[in-house]
């Protein structure tokens, strides 16, 4: 048990007495389990809390915030904790605490003429979908943790996820932001306007801001009109240079009723194949790539049966795809977006590896990856890629498993470094970035001052000064110590 400092223990009764007993967590009682909050989702860092702290309101966040900074101590907002650069979780030094928003969960307001839905931070993702379509609209974005991961943790990553080539980026979605700053003050930003020139933008600075800057309370998200039909193929395709071909005749022929392109190489299938037997993934044997389409189609079924046929009928006489399947209900349609979403997992249980959350030109991706893929298969001989990811938006997972046989903790200590230098060397040359969605994290705070424009960190760091003097918030994430 960790022996608490007298001021300490001061911090811990005021933010008892403002959240509540019960809502306060600490290693002092030892029946207590932190880890959900102290362990990141991949396994690769456990922190230790000095508590855990969850709020029901926007002022409890304002009081907590005034209390930590009297004392001096630094908070890690946190949502879902299912972020991959551990951003999310405390460091080791019992000194920092949890901010979890979780309680935070209610939907606030939908205002269908204004096509908006206020939620608060804490609000699940896939119970903000779900909300918007019992209101009979579509809140698009979607991503493969959306049962446990919240708007907050959302907007603070910026987060992608597999609608973006339609509808973008979280930070698109979002059209106002309630938030407690760095001193606990609150500001009201939940306008929901689309036009809104009244100086800098506050609320698009937040975003992507991983906790650094300020804690999201609630938001203005916007919502669209639901599909009339949404039709989900998978083709097999020869290269990836024909996946690109593919995702050409895609916009040819689908214009904005493309809503997903997602392309999966054959290893990061052989995975899912091998780890999660029950699920039936088709046509990956036979081809190196597949990619899953999906076309949403304002007008109906049919509409959207004929345009994916057509689209899948050019598409193999131009020779970019070998064979296609076009699910025939909503079930299969599930159940092939299910492979898809299950290769972070299937690769999680094949073990630790190297992730490489990056964003290239579409057009230059086929060469990237051939040279890469040479490059690391020299460098260190048997490496296996699990490369797989959101082409349609030019962002590849370009992941590392460790050769068969060599035990991922030993991976990591003994590549980790040399591979990243090398894929992120690669992905300068092509003019790509080191974090298409998931953030920089702690994981690639090292990275930055390698990757990013001098000029543009110089100003990053201005404005965390400016706005969180002390460094309370979220401290050594995104800049690292600043
Ligand atoms: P957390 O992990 O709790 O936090 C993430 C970061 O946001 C941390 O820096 C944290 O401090 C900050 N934060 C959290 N809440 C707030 C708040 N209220 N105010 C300010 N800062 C806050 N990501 C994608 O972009 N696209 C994908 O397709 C995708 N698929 C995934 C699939 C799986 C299986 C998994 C495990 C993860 C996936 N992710 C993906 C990553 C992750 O789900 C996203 O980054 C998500 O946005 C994190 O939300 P969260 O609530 O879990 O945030
Ligand atoms: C996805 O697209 C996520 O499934 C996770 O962004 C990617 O596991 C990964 O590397
Ligand atoms: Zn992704």
């Amino acid at each position: 048990m960790t022996v608490l400092s007298p001021s300490q223990q001061t911090l811990l009764g005021q933010l008892r007495q403002i959240c509540g007993q019960a809502h306060v967590l600490t290693h002092e009682d030892p029946a207590s389990d932190l880890s959900a909050w102290e362990q990141d989702w991949r396994k690769r860092v456990k922190g230790l809390a000095l508590a855990v702290v969850r709020p029901a309101s926007t002022a409890q966040v304002a009081e907590v915030v005034m209390a930590c900074a009297a004392s001096g101590t630094p908070i890690v907002p946190q949502g879902g904790n299912t972020g991959l650069v551990v951003g999310g979780v405390p460091d080791g030094s019992g000194q920092q605490i949890v901010l979890s928003l979780g309680r935070m969960n209610a939907v606030r307001a939908i205002d269908p003429a204004n096509l908006t839905i206020t939620v608060e931070a804490g609000c699940v993702l896939q119970n903000l979908q779900a909300a918007a379509q019992s209101a009979g609209f579509l809140f698009p974005l979607s991503l493969g943790a959306e049962g446990s991961c919240t708007i907050g943790g959302n907007l603070g990553t910026n987060a992608g996820g597999t609608q973006v080539v339609r509808y973008g980026n979280t930070r698109d979605l979002c059209l106002g932001l309630e938030v407690v700053t760095a001193q606990g003050d609150i500001w009201h930003g939940l306008s929901g306007l689309r036009k809104d020139n009244t100086g800098y933008d506050l609320r698009n600075l937040m975003i992507g801001s991983e906790g650094t800057l300020g804690i999201i309370t609630a938001a203005t998200m916007k919502l669209y009109p639901q599909p009339a039909a949404q039709l989900t193929a998978w083709a097999a395709v020869p290269s990836m240079q024909a996946a690109v071909e593919l995702l050409g005749l895609a916009h040819q022929h689908l214009g904005p009723g493309l809503t997903g392109f997602e392309v999966m190489g054959q290893f990061a299938l052989g995975l899912v194949d091998k780890h999660h037997p029950q699920l039936r993934v088709p046509l990956w044997q036979g081809s190196p790539w597949c990619v899953l389409l999906e076309n949403s189609d304002s007008e109906s079924e049919q509409h959207a049966r004929s345009q994916f046929e057509t689209l899948l009928e050019r598409a193999l006489e131009a020779g970019c795809v070998s064979d296609a399947v076009v699910a025939e209900n909503l079930s299969q349609a599930q159940a092939l977006w299910h492979v898809r979403e299950s290769i972070t997992m299937a690769q999680a249980a094949e073990g630790l590896n190297i992730k490489h959350d990056i964003s290239i030109p579409v057009s230059r991706i086929p060469a990237f990856v051939a040279e890469t893929d040479a490059l690391l298969a020299r460098e260190v001989p048997g490496v296996r890629m699990v490369n797989f990811g959101h082409l349609g938006d030019g962002n590849l997972h370009y992941n590392v498993q460790a050769p068969v046989g060599m035990p991922g903790q030993a991976f990591l200590h003994d590549y980790e470094k040399q591979i990243n230098r090398l894929v992120f060397d690669q992905v300068a040359q092509f003019d790509g970035s080191i974090s298409a969605e998931h953030g920089v994290g702690e994981l690639k705070v090292g990275q930055l001052p390698l990757y990013k424009d001098a000029t543009a960190l110089a100003m990053m760091r201005a404005i965390k000064t400016a706005l969180d003097p002390h460094n309370l918030l979220n401290p050594g994430r995104v800049l690292g110590a600043n």
